[in-house]
């Protein structure tokens, strides 16, 4: 199996942990943005990152690929069976993928993305509005349903903490909002997710490259 995909991104974070967490064997190509290496181009015919080749399939979209992969690895369970812990699963990941991802993006993308790796000036401005007054009230609402055992669906792991960590994590790359005490659960949930065997060393390897100038 190869998965296609550069950490920083929180999709390709997502599939490269969900594959570690079910323990899957697979290749990992750190193809990034405008890549144009033809199996990755046969994988995603949009260019996006993450890609998956599993023999002679392919697919791309961190859902499709965790759905993939949850089909072929059962266990360990990462989305659950019973219904509305399976739909809240669902609600989670998409929360991360679209509404948590798309506020937190202004700020990664404007910080981080375009001064180091495009060699331009990012509009800062986007990414200060979005610190002050797009991103609080989602912190607000993940504070809100935290349960105590920092698990957002079953008290176990699943894909709907995955799904929410990804995005956390490029907030920390691009601000310390988390970091000032404001949603102490939110940051327990982070940190407690930071210390999994699957998360710490991309935490780790990408905490590293965000401190290199
Ligand atoms: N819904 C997709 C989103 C994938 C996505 O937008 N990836 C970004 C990187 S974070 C990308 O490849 N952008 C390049 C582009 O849009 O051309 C998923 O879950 O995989």
């Amino acid at each position: 199996m190869i998965i296609f995909g550069n950490s920083l991104s929180p999709f390709a974070r997502k599939v490269l942990i969900a594959a570690a967490e079910k323990q899957v064997v697979f290749d990992h190509r750190q193809t990034g943005l405008g890549a144009d290496d033809p199996e990755f181009l046969a994988a995603s015919p949009f260019r996006k990152i993450p890609a998956l080749v599993d023999g002679d399939f392919s697919i791309s979209d961190s859902t499709a690929i965790l759905t993939y992969l949850e089909a072929i690895r059962p266990e360990p369970n990462l989305l659950p069976v019973e219904a509305r812990a399976r739909a809240r699963t669902v609600w989670y990941e998409e929360f991360g993928d679209t509404i948590l991802i798309a506020a937190i993006a202004k700020v990664f993308f404007n910080r981080i993305v375009a001064p180091r790796f495009l060699k331009r000036e990012g509009d800062l401005a986007l990414a200060d509005q979005a610190i002050a007054k797009e991103i609080p009230p989602l912190l607000d609402y993940l504070e809100g349903v935290m349960p105590p055992s920092l698990y957002l669906v079953e008290d176990r792991f699943t894909y709907a903490d995955l799904s929410v960590f990804c995005p956390l994590l490029n907030l920390e790359h691009g601000d310390d909002i988390l970091a000032q005490g404001r949603w102490p659960k939110v940051r327990a949930f982070f940190n407690q997710l930071c210390e999994r065997p699957s998360i710490t060393p991309i935490v780790a390897a990408e905490r590293k490259l965000m401190k290199r100038k």
